[in-house]
């Protein structure tokens, strides 16, 4: 036929032919997409509902309810308590600007801090030390890739984070100290500007997505090797950039179960698992299990 050859850039397609890839000369840009699956063994359950996966919302509510995510009774107690209309509302921003007190009991649950990262974000960290990682976009509002060591400049809160907090009507910037110990206090911040409410910058139902992610997808383009851990890849516009690196680069799916059209170019790897497992055996291959470790256990 006239078709070309594909163009295969792994010489095998398994975490053998990754690994002597990334010690290559040419796997110079590495871009990490991530999701909830690299943080369930911090014991942060993943918010998957099946059935509503295409909506952009960051967070499914489903699972503050369900009783099946052992490990986090504070959170469904508190929850209980709420008295929400419907479990939704508590990250709705009309439903917080009347009641941003279901919030508050949550985001003292979740915040920063109860959780160590994973020897997933460790190995997101390890890229950037041997500067290979170029960009790591996540879905997680955990900010346990900045925990592991990850510089901010790296990292793409694609959902927001924890990390930063402003007025939901001046928008000025809140100290972080202060929200820390207002979360702690049960108390709900306030503006100093304004007296508006403070709200983390995690993005609520319908919310636009920050601008650092709009301006990150176009750097897609320089990857050499995407690696795709712990994501249903479901949530767009989240899903989507796995299309956006150039044909012949490489796209690596760390996951429990298969997600997206990951597997159907011709250098898409799929490797199936818990990430923690098939993360440490490629740095076994790679030469770098030690060094892992020793990251992690410095976390
Ligand atoms: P998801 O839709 O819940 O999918 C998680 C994926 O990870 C699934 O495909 C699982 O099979 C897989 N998975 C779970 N555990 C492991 C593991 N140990 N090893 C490998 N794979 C695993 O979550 P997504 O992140 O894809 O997207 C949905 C929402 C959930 C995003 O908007 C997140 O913001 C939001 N979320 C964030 C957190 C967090 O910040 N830690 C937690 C839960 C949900």
């Amino acid at each position: 036929s006239e078709e070309e050859p594909p163009n295969l850039v792994l010489e095998s397609k398994d975490i053998s032919g990754v690994a002597k890839y990334i010690d290559s000369e040419e796997c110079q840009n590495v871009f990490l997409m991530v999701g909830a699956g690299v943080s369930t063994a911090a014991g942060i359950p993943d918010f998957r509902s099946p059935g509503t996966g295409s909506s952009i919302l960051p967070i499914k509510c489903e699972f503050l309810i369900s009783s099946s995510c052992a490990g986090m009774s504070g959170l469904y107690a508190n929850l209980a308590r709420l008295d929400l209309p419907y479990p939704e509302a508590v990250f709705e921003i009309g439903f917080f600007r009347e009641n941003p007190r279901p919030f508050y009991a949550l985001a003292k649950e979740l915040y920063p801090g109860h959780f160590r990262p994973t020897i997933s974000h460790s190995f997101i960290k390890l890229l950037h030390e041997k500067s290979l990682l170029h960009t790591c976009f996540t879905q997680n509002i955990d900010t346990l890739e900045r925990r592991a060591g990850v510089p901010g400049d790296k990292i793409i809160e694609a959902h927001g984070s924890f990390a930063t907090q402003k007025c939901i009507d001046c928008q000025t910037p809140y100290d972080g100290e202060k929200i820390k110990h207002a979360v702690y206090e049960g108390t709900v911040p306030k503006c100093e500007e304004c007296g508006g409410l403070v709200k983390p910058d995690i993005v609520f139902f319908g919310e636009p997505l920050p601008d650092s992610f709009i301006s990150g997808v176009s750097k897609l383009k320089q990857a050499d090797l995407l690696i795709i851990m712990g994501t249903s890849l479901t949530v767009y516009p989240f899903a989507a950039l796995p299309r956006l690196v150039p044909d012949e680069c490489p796209r690596i799916l760390i996951n429990l179960d298969e997600a997206g059209d990951i597997g159907y170019r011709s250098n898409d790897v799929v490797l199936l698992g818990p990430c923690d497992e098939i993360v440490r055996k490629l740095c076994k291959e790679l030469g770098w299990e030690e060094e892992l470790v020793e990251d992690w256990e410095a976390t």
